[in-house]
């Protein structure tokens, strides 16, 4: 009997599928340009194909550290922020090389102990003495209403104490306070002539590791520990029109600690400045920012951005949770009695 017309089609393409799979599995590469001719390709993820998607580029590349909304990490823990300034961690830097290039520069730290607060200038200075910018050439800037009582630190080679005295505001509010209208004179007055870089830091902290000088940039800021996980709409920003600090919900990145800030001098003279008169403002209207000093230090950081942030590893307190995502807690908050420190 002989097979049937169907029969010998279906044989005969059966024979030629065989003759081209066989054909492919031998030579790879006309496998692919077959794939090619045919579309097959077009699923692949493939990242060089889809530079005109930036979107689904970033995300199937996995380059979410650029990103700043629910697909990727936390703003905070990124090693950079939405404007491109560098957030500083353990790990991002290599300290040899930044040491080479600011071997000349010239650094201030600026600190207010006044009242009962000159206790903490001790520990503060001489654990500066540790941890702050070791070998390079530093000039403490000490401002207290005592400066009989202050005990200078055994101080390593190229580094001096300058000793400022200042009147003791009764209101504590007002002490707090009374540091930018300070810095506004001595930055154009002083330290214009003396140093390159300002970093301004509480009394009431001890360093407990490295603080070198890869924080040194234009205009530099800290997260506030206690917030550095939050949404900014959870920050206590000041959120009253009336006062000058007021920043509307929406805006702002950070929620930043006035415990520890800095720049080139003439841009701590500018921040200085108008952190200064927002307070003379809101006194002629007679009303108080609600963070003081650091709510209005908020509003100017807000519009005018930090060149670089600091992360927590640079305030912390170890009162506080999350603990275990802070490698190097380099400068510490002191357990103060409040009752006792205050004035
Ligand atoms: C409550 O009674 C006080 S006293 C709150 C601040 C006081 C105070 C602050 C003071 O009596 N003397 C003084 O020199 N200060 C300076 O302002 C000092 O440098 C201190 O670190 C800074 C900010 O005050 P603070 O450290 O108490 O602020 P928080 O609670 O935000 O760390
Ligand atoms: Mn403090």
């Amino acid at each position: 009997m002989l097979p049937s017309k169907q029969y010998v089609i279906g044989a005969t393409l059966m024979m030629v599928l065989l003759i081209i799979v066989s054909i492919c599995l031998y030579n790879p590469e006309r496998m692919s340009q077959f794939k090619q001719k045919t579309g097959w390709l077009q699923n692949v993820n493939d990242c060089s194909q889809k530079l005109d998607d930036k979107s689904t580029e970033l995300a199937h590349c996995e380059r979410n550290l650029l990103m700043n909304d629910l697909n990727g990490r936390k703003a905070s823990l990124n090693a950079v922020t939405s404007w491109l300034a560098p957030i500083i961690w353990d790990g991002i830097y290599n300290l040899k090389t930044l040491n080479e290039q600011h071997k000349d520069t010239r650094i201030g730290l600026f600190v207010f102990a006044v009242k009962k607060y000159i206790r903490f200038l001790g520990p503060f200075l001489e654990t500066a003495e540790h941890f702050f910018m070791v070998g390079h050439n530093v000039t403490y800037y000490v401002f207290t209403d005592n400066v009989n009582n202050v005990v200078k630190p055994k101080m390593g080679e190229g580094r001096n104490l300058q000793l400022h005295e200042v009147s003791a505001d009764k209101r504590w509010q007002d002490v707090s306070m009374r540091r930018m209208e300070i810095l506004t004179a001595i930055t154009k007055e002083r330290m214009a002539n003396e140093i390159d870089y300002l970093v301004c830091a509480d009394v009431d902290m001890v360093f407990n590791d490295h603080m070198g000088v890869e924080i040194l940039g234009d205009r530099f800021a800290t997260m506030h520990p206690a917030y550095f996980l939050d949404e900014p709409q959870g920050f206590s920003y000041e959120r009253r029109p009336i006062s000058a600090a007021y920043i509307p919900y929406g805006e702002g990145d950070f929620y930043y600690m006035a415990a520890l800030y800095g720049g080139k001098v003439e841009e701590i003279y500018k921040l200085s400045t108008a952190c200064h008169n927002g307070i003379k403002e809101d006194q002629k209207k007679n009303i108080e920012a609600v963070w003081q000093e650091e709510s209005h230090l908020n509003r100017y950081l807000v519009y005018n951005k930090p060149t670089k942030v600091l992360s927590p590893e640079y305030i912390w307190d170890t009162d506080l949770p999350n603990g275990e995502l802070i490698k190097r807690k380099r400068f510490l908050a002191v357990h103060k009695n409040h009752e006792e420190v205050r004035n």
